[in-house]
């Protein structure tokens, strides 16, 4: 007997920008993320304005998935997969972004994309906007600095519901959407001068988002009813340093800061804790008189999220640090870290599954977990890669402990990277996260041949039996 629902969606998770490649293929446009540079010394990447001669982008090859599509879901199936997560590139679909009709090229991709998923019985679920946006808006509007992006948004939307609306039915608005008060530039290509008040330029755009995010959740149920439409966040599970209460506070305080996203999307108005944090950051958002009902109307369906460690709050604010994609910060001495060290806490996701899902009520999809490491060929050919199932088995032990003895309402399971692809954070191919290996390196070299890790049949069996194998 399996703890976990029938009906439970088991896959796996990548995003276009980062596996896709053919940058400029069929039509499509530039890209934020196609601006994204290798890993520079201090291995962040660097945004930089527009596509510069001489500059490595790992992502305009990807894993070249444009082209190996077919060979890379059918190893999906094998393994079980019931659901597939992908996003559509909006620049394939509107190259420059501001474009009246779509690109049929690119409409035809992810047709046959999501054909080749239901051949095999996969549920698509899709995210409309994974770290990218048409460079083209960002030069000529300023990206989500402007409200005229909900309107290019929402035709977008409009476009993609219509032309898939009988072969996807979940999808997600935006990406992570809370991150764009770590780093602005790489879902949104927004910069921020020193002369600007930081929250008040996030803010600012993330109320845009809000306000597209719950139209496109207004007109995708118009045109299809049975769509399930959700909002995803990154949940960094924190912890207070000790039980002093002002350590207490800051941890409150540090969720606050994360339920700030969530709160608008999924309860449609912002709390009066919202207004008070915008006030006390020195923001005044420019919002107009119709946005009240629009937030109300477009409320999510279910909470979709990324949950890869947990983090520790200090009230010594010495002891803060935070950069780029990984949430660096103080060190948790029961818990190991990954080698980017990212903090490994299994229970901690089944908190955070408590934690949501006492707050809204909602469903929850966990849609992003996973461990990446520095993968070991053998002479052989063979990738004993233990420490990722280790990784995933005890998450998953824990995210069925949240369902089977919490209570908590959850719609599916899809680990981050089913299949190796670029790093977001880094840029790097040697952050693996797959199941299936894939031949390159982080100069591009490499035959982008596919093979099974270890973790594959033990993934495939995991599928089979419904968590009850782990
Ligand atoms: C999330 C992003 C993904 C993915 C993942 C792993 O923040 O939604 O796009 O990349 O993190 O991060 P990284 O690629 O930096 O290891």
């Amino acid at each position: 007997m399996s703890r976990l629902p029938e009906n439970f969606l088991w896959g796996g998770a990548v995003a276009a920008n980062q596996l896709e490649g053919a940058w400029n293929v069929d039509g499509k446009g530039i890209s934020t993320a196609d601006c994204m540079s290798a890993g520079a010394v201090d291995k962040e990447r660097i945004y930089t304005d527009g596509i510069q001669e001489g500059v490595y982008y790992p992502n305009h090859e990807g894993i070249d998935f444009y082209h190996h599509y077919q060979e890379d879901i059918a190893m999906f199936a094998e393994m079980g997969f019931k659901c597939f997560r992908t996003s559509i590139a909006w620049t394939r679909i509107f190259p420059q972004g501001d474009e009246k009709e779509p690109n049929e090229l690119g409409l035809q991709f992810y047709d046959r994309v999501f054909d080749e998923c239901l051949k095999y019985g996969i549920e698509p679920v899709v995210t409309i906007s994974h770290y990218e946006t048409p460079y083209g808006l960002v030069k000529k509007y300023g990206s989500w600095r402007s409200r005229s992006m909900i309107d290019f948004y929402t035709r977008f939307c409009e476009v993609i519901f219509n032309r898939y609306k009988d072969k996807v039915k979940y999808w997600m608005t935006f990406n992570e959407i809370n991150c764009i008060s770590l780093h602005p530039a790489i879902p949104t290509g927004i910069r921020i001068g020193t002369d600007e008040n930081f929250h008040q330029v996030t803010l600012q755009a993330a109320h845009h988002m809000f306000v597209a995010s719950a139209k496109a959740v207004k007109l995708g149920h118009a045109i299809n009813p049975d769509f399930k439409i959700g909002m995803m966040m990154l949940y960094p599970q924190t912890y207070a340093e000790t039980c002093n209460p002002l350590d207490a506070l800051k941890q409150m305080q540090a969720m606050d800061m994360q339920y700030y996203y969530s709160d608008v999307q999924v309860r449609g108005y912002y709390s009066s804790k919202a207004k008070k944090m915008q006030q006390a950051l020195g923001v005044k958002l420019a919002a107009e008189p119709e946005d009240d009902a629009i937030l109300r109307e477009g409320k999510v369906d279910y909470i979709g999220f990324s949950y890869y460690m947990s983090m520790v709050a200090s009230a010594d604010l010495n002891k803060q640090v935070s950069g780029g994609n990984m949430l660096k910060g103080i060190k948790n001495p029961y818990l190991k870290a990954s080698e980017w060290g990212w903090q490994i806490d299994p229970v901690g996701l089944r908190l955070t599954l408590n934690n949501l899902y006492d707050r809204y009520q909602l469903p929850l999809f966990i849609v992003e977990n996973g461990l990446g490491a520095i993968d070991q060929i053998e002479a052989d050919g063979s990738i004993c890669d233990d420490y990722r199932i280790e990784y995933l088995r005890e998450h998953i032990k824990e995210m069925i402990k949240a369902v089977d003895e919490d209570g908590v309402e959850l719609m599916g399971y899809t680990p981050w990277g089913c299949i190796d692809l670029i790093s977001a954070g880094t840029g790097e191919m040697k952050k693996r996260y797959g199941f299936i290996y894939v031949d390159r390196d982080d100069e591009g070299h490499g035959t982008l041949a596919r093979s099974k890790k270890k973790s594959f049949e033990w993934y495939k069996q995991v599928i089979a039996s419904n968590g009850e194998k782990l």
